[in-house]
Parts: C-alpha cells; sequence; structure tokens
C-alpha cells in the first residue's frame, strides 16, 4: 500500500461545511481496518482466493447451493468479530452534521448501521439476512437444524444469502434511491471502492453529471481517480476522522 497522501485543503472543509446533501459510496476498503477482506486485492482478496463463478452467482447457487451457504456462513463468522473503524464512526459523525446525508454502500456487513449511520442504501443486501429461493421473502433468523442450505418455513423452499449476486440487479427501490441520491448530491465522496463494478461504479460519474463535487477516499488510484476534484490517497480510517477533525474542529 502506497504512503499515505492526505493533504485536506481549505476548499474540501469549505465545501463540506457548507454541503446542503452530501452522498457517500463506500465499498468493501473502508471496512477493510475493521478485519473485513476487500474482494480484488491480489493478494488477500477474496477473489485471489475463491473463483466468483463458484459462489458468487446464481448458477453457482443453482449447481451447489450446500457449497455456496457454507461459503457465505465462513465470511458471516468473520463478519461477527468484526467492529465499525474509525472510517464508519466518521461518517456517522458527518451525517449528524449536514442537512442531508445518503450513505450508499455496497458491503453487506451491516458495520455502516452499527456505527450509527442512518441513511443507509444497502446496494448489495446484506448477509444477516436471508430470502427464499422461491418466495422472496426475507427472514433474519433461520433454524439450526442441520438442513445445508436451511429451509424456508412457509413453503420449504431453500433460503439463500440476501444479497447480490454476479448477473443480479439490485433491489430496485435502493438502487433508484442511490441515482436520486447521486443526482441531487453537491458533494459525492467516493470511499474505499474499486470502482469497478456496475450499477453502483456508475454512481459517482451520475453525480458528477448533475454537477457534484466528487471526492475519492483510496489507497490506490481507481477509474475514478482522475474525475476527483479532491483525491485522499490513504487508509478512510485515518482520512475520514482528519477530514471530520478539520471540517468542525474549531
Ligand atoms: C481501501 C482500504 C482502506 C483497501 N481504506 N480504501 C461480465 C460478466 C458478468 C457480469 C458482468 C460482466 N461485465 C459487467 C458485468 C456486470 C457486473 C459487473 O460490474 N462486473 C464487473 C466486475 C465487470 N455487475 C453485476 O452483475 C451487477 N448486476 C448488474 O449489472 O445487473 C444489471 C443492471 C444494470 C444496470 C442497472 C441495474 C442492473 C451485480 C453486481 C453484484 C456484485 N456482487 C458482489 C458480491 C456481493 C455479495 C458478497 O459480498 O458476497 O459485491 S462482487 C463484489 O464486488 C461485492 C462488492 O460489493 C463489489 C464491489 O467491490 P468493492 O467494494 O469495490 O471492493 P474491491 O475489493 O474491488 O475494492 C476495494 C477498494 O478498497 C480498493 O480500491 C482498495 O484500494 C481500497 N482499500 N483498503 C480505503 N483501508
Amino acid at each position: 500500500m502506497p504512503e499515505p497522501n492526505i493533504i485536506i485543503l481549505p476548499q474540501l472543509v469549505e465545501r463540506l461545511k457548507n454541503a446542503g446533501h452530501v452522498a457517500v459510496l463506500t465499498g468493501a476498503g473502508i471496512s477493510a481496518e475493521s478485519g473485513i477482506p476487500t474482494f480484488r486485492d491480489t493478494e488477500k482478496g477474496i477473489w485471489a482466493r475463491f473463483n466468483a463463478e463458484e459462489v458468487a452467482t446464481p448458477e453457482a447457487f443453482e449447481r451447489n447451493p450446500t457449497l455456496v451457504w457454507q461459503w457465505y456462513e465462513e465470511r458471516r463468522k468473520v463478519i461477527a468479530e468484526a467492529r465499525p473503524n474509525p472510517g464508519h464512526m466518521a461518517l456517522a459523525h458527518i451525517e449528524a452534521r449536514v442537512p442531508r446525508f445518503t450513505l450508499i454502500t455496497q458491503n453487506i456487513d451491516g458495520l455502516h448501521r452499527v456505527a450509527g449511520s442512518r441513511n443507509v442504501l444497502e446496494l448489495h443486501g446484506n448477509i444477516h439476512r436471508a430470502r427464499c429461493a422461491e418466495e422472496g421473502t426475507t427472514v433474519e433468523e433461520w433454524p439450526d437444524d442441520g438442513e445445508v442450505p436451511p429451509r424456508c418455513a412457509r413453503c420449504g423452499a431453500m433460503l439463500r444469502p440476501d444479497v447480490v449476486w454476479f448477473g443480479e440487479v439490485p433491489p430496485v427501490a435502493e438502487l433508484n434511491a442511490s441515482m436520486v441520491a447521486a443526482r441531487e448530491a453537491d458533494l459525492f465522496l467516493s470511499i474505499g471502492t474499486s470502482a469497478l463494478v456496475v450499477p453502483a461504479a456508475s454512481l459517482p460519474y451520475h453525480a458528477l453529471q448533475h454537477g457534484a463535487t466528487l471526492v475519492e477516499v483510496n489507497p490506490e488510484d481507481t477509474p475514478l481517480t482522475k474525475y476527483a476534484s479532491h483525491v485522499l490517497q490513504g487508509p478512510a480510517g485515518e482520512v475520514l476522522p482528519r477530514l471530520v477533525a478539520a471540517t468542525w474542529s474549531e
């Protein structure tokens, strides 16, 4: 990871202080400092160890539902141990200080809400929920009776994790609300995402087209970097608390 290059310009502080609507898109990078691996890190990323087509597509679940359920069960254990880090907490602080705030996350770990963020749109679902593969009803608890995957209590069909796999359309209400937020934001922060996976990755461009100032927080460059007015090159858990302190400390 490159050395942090965190220069917070007074123009950004002013923009944040006076923003009417701040929209934020987060990805796996914001939870990295909570001990949850990202996807595309070349050494430690999830996709360096597992083939997405075998664990994160509807076809994979059709072929081998037991394997897919067990894979998510392992990830659920890692996530259950994780706590929000200073990056998550800083976003909850920003939400409490600006008139309107929308947090769009691709993460399924639920840590933003644990940190105190309220207006959260989970574009890729939530690992703490399961969904009936037939009826689509969602549940937060399921029987631990040895069936893998567990069964829907109403119809007996298999339950699947309530997450969005490759080739699936994100939940329509969340997607529409995300598009509206991107369109109406005057400041848009893209944090800890490689900005490669659509439709989430299209949101910063949508915000730019509608006049938002774009800020990127990431230790690495992404396809978005050259379009950002402010690039805060460092870990979110260091950058975001410094941004909050620079904006509201006095
Ligand atoms: C830090 C940091 C620190 C590290 N601080 N930063 C060809 C075949 C099949 C499909 C497609 C295809 N071409 C295009 C597609 C579409 C596909 C897609 O985009 N694929 C691309 C990969 C090419 N998209 C879809 O299939 C989506 N559906 C869809 O398109 O439907 C049609 C549609 C069109 C238009 C409108 C509406 C619908 C669905 C995508 C679902 C993605 N699902 C996953 C798994 C979710 C469940 C699970 O977790 O198991 O979502 S894949 C994975 O990628 C996960 C993530 O949410 C997502 C994004 O990854 P993210 O968060 O950006 O993580 P990384 O690892 O990529 O990046 C981490 C970043 O953090 C890095 O930049 C680091 O530098 C940084 N970082 N430490 C700050 N401390």
